[in-house]
């Protein structure tokens, strides 16, 4: 009884946009799905890194070496601002990365393909940091406070990095025959795992129903797929790009692009830990964890240090 009424004032106030906070009441699956959701976007952001890390020391001038350290350091904060966000339900940092490690936490498909060429760093920000910042300006919305608030923080910067892989895109497509070939191929390779980082059609997301309801989600996967879909058609075949997608057309009845059919055995086979980069990039994180150690404990003890001076002077 004392539940049902709980819960019932938790709905009203969700009901009524008021922000979650940590120390409010919430019901168990609340924050069990908060835990599971935002931890997995914080591994997304973390291990995202490593797609474009494999370009640092070969980005063709010193510029765009500038531009794409900043953008991966970007997307250092950004996983450090949800883990915070992740702590505050409860469950400490070494534990979100023992299941990420022990493989019960996932991160973002799109992650573990390949980038063979620099003309992947240009598509990973414009068509991944583009997918992003679709489903996070949505999430700027959603009805958990801290989650609400780091979504703010972050969107600002996707900004940037989308157009910084959009601007590489650009200069490839307006450059020799085979830079424009190079920008080509890149697009065609990342478009359908770009289109697939939304999740699985609403009918077939598990999530979704009990999300929208807690506004934990504010538009569904295949809403923000359209968006994406329609304002990131126009920008390619603006700079003279094609899209490989056959059903690709513009739908003047509906005001939105139709498009084919998705892949979704090959989804299903990336998430499930098969796909060409998943075994590289958890042994890449681990490794780069255990060799960290000792920053982690030089940190601690610095803290502890000052602390200790702190209390006796
Ligand atoms: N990949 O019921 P559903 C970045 C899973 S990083 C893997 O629809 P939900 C960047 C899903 O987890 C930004 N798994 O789930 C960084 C669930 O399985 P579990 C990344 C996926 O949670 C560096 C099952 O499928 N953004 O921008 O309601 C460089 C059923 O799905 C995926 C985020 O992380 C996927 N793509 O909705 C460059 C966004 N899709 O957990 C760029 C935050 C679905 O039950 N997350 N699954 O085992 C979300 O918005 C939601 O979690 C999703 C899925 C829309 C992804």
């Amino acid at each position: 009884m004392e539940d049902a009424k709980k819960l019932e004032a938790f709905q009203a106030k969700i009901d009524a946009d008021i922000k979650i906070e940590p120390k409010d009441w919430m019901p168990e699956k609340y924050r069990q799905t908060l835990i599971r959701q935002i931890s997995q976007h914080a591994h997304s952001e973390v291990i995202g890194m490593q797609p474009e890390g494999n370009w640092l020391t070969r980005a063709p001038s010193l510029r765009s070496k500038k531009i794409l350290m900043a953008k991966i350091q970007d997307e250092a904060g950004h996983g450090l601002y949800l883990y915070c966000a992740a702590e505050t339900l409860g469950v400490k940092r070494e534990q979100f990365l023992e299941w990420l490690h022990e493989g019960k936490a996932k991160y973002s498909s799109v992650f573990n393909y390949p980038t063979l060429t620099w003309a992947d760093i240009g598509a990973i920000g414009w068509l991944v940091d583009g997918a992003a910042i679709v489903n996070q300006v949505s999430l700027q919305g959603t009805s958990y406070g801290p989650y609400s608030r780091a979504m703010v923080k972050i969107c600002m910067e996707e900004s940037f990095h989308q157009r910084q892989g959009y601007e590489i895109m650009v200069t490839l497509a307006n450059g020799t025959d085979e830079q424009k070939e190079m920008a080509q191929d890149a697009l065609n390779r990342w478009w359908w795992p770009s289109i697939m980082m939304f999740g699985p059609h609403d009918a077939d997301s598990a999530h979704s129903n009990q999300s929208l309801k807690w506004k934990i989600k504010r538009e569904s996967n295949d809403e923000l797929r359209q968006k994406f879909i329609d304002k990131t058609v126009e920008q390619g075949l603006h700079i003279g790009l094609t899209f490989p997608d056959p059903d690709l057309k513009w739908n003047e009845e509906k005001g939105h692009y139709d498009f084919g059919a998705i892949d979704w055995d090959e989804f299903w086979n990336v998430v499930k830990g098969y796909g060409a980069g998943n075994k590289k990039r958890l042994a890449h994180h681990k490794e780069a964890h255990e060799v960290g150690s000792w920053v982690r404990e030089a940190a601690i003890a610095y803290a502890n240090k000052k602390n200790n001076i702190q209390k006796s002077a």
